[in-house]
């Protein structure tokens, strides 16, 4: 559907219909669509902007992207409809490899995603090749299964949108993660070491300029005080709406 210029929710319908066209194209699992909505949702209370403490933790994320042995970008469904450029862009920046790593596993929706990255300018995408499967302890979904030479052996995993087991398993194997995620009270946001709570969509486009600046020198940085200033920003525009209603 073509969204007028004029419709006041433009941007935000412009984004859903991205992942429509991924969903449409293969990409996207159906459940993806959900989560979509519930990202939309928490985008709406936090203004449809980058926060503050969102902007600190996309500094902190840049230094720790650019100081990491071996950094990995976890991609999946949802990801790979959004911002499949800036993936590659962030990848090149920071080192970082690509791996492509589902929820709801699939393998045909999984060739899809490789082959989006791969016209967007990838050269290695890793997660496809089954002699390099290792397993993750502690996870019991597909996810669990990851790559000897990408997640595995990581330092660093930056993994957006994420679900919370994932995430628990990767702390578990001593990992340190990075996720972008819209809802500051899911398990993911609470487990990484740095959440950046903005749509991956405004986030990713940050986190490429603060990568490019290039700084390596370490941030003060608390993730729970950063989301309890999330969850503030939420509390204070409901207050706000409230006091207007
Ligand atoms: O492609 P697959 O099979 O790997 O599946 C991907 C999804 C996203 C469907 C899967 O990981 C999943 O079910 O995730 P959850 O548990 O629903 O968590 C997704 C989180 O991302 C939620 O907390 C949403 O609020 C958040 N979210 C959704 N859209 C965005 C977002 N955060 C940042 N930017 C968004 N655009």
């Amino acid at each position: 559907m073509k969204i007028p210029k004029s419709h006041p929710r433009f941007v935000s319908l412009n984004i859903r219909e991205k992942i429509v066209k991924g969903y449409n194209n293969g990409l996207v699992a159906r459940e993806g669509l959900l989560a979509h909505g519930r990202g939309e949702a928490f985008d709406y209370l936090l203004g449809e902007k980058t926060i503050r403490s969102a902007q600190t933790a996309i500094n902190a994320a840049a230094v720790t992207l650019l100081t990491a042995k071996n950094s990995v970008i976890s991609v999946n469904g949802n990801i790979a409809a959004l911002c499949p450029k800036e993936i590659i862009q962030l990848a090149k920046i920071t080192k970082s490899k690509i791996e492509v790593n589902l929820f709801y596993h699939n393998e045909d929706r999984k060739k899809k995603i490789v082959r989006r990255l791969k016209n967007a300018g990838a050269k290695q995408v890793l997660g496809t090749n089954p002699r390099s499967n290792q397993k993750l302890t502690g996870i019991d979904s597909a996810r669990r299964i990851v790559d000897k030479d990408g997640i595995f052996t990581a330092d660093v995993v930056l993994v957006p949108l994420e679900d919370g087991d994932r995430t628990q398993a990767l702390k578990k194997a001593g990992k340190t993660v990075i996720t972008f995620d819209l809802n500051p009270l899911s398990r993911t946001a609470q487990t990484a070491d740095i959440t950046i709570v903005d749509n991956v969509i405004r986030g990713m486009k940050l986190l490429i300029s603060a990568c490019k600046k290039g700084k390596t020198k370490k941030v003060n940085f608390n993730n729970k005080k950063a989301l309890a200033s999330a969850i503030s920003e939420i509390k204070n525009n409901l207050k706000r709406r409230a006091s207007l209603a």
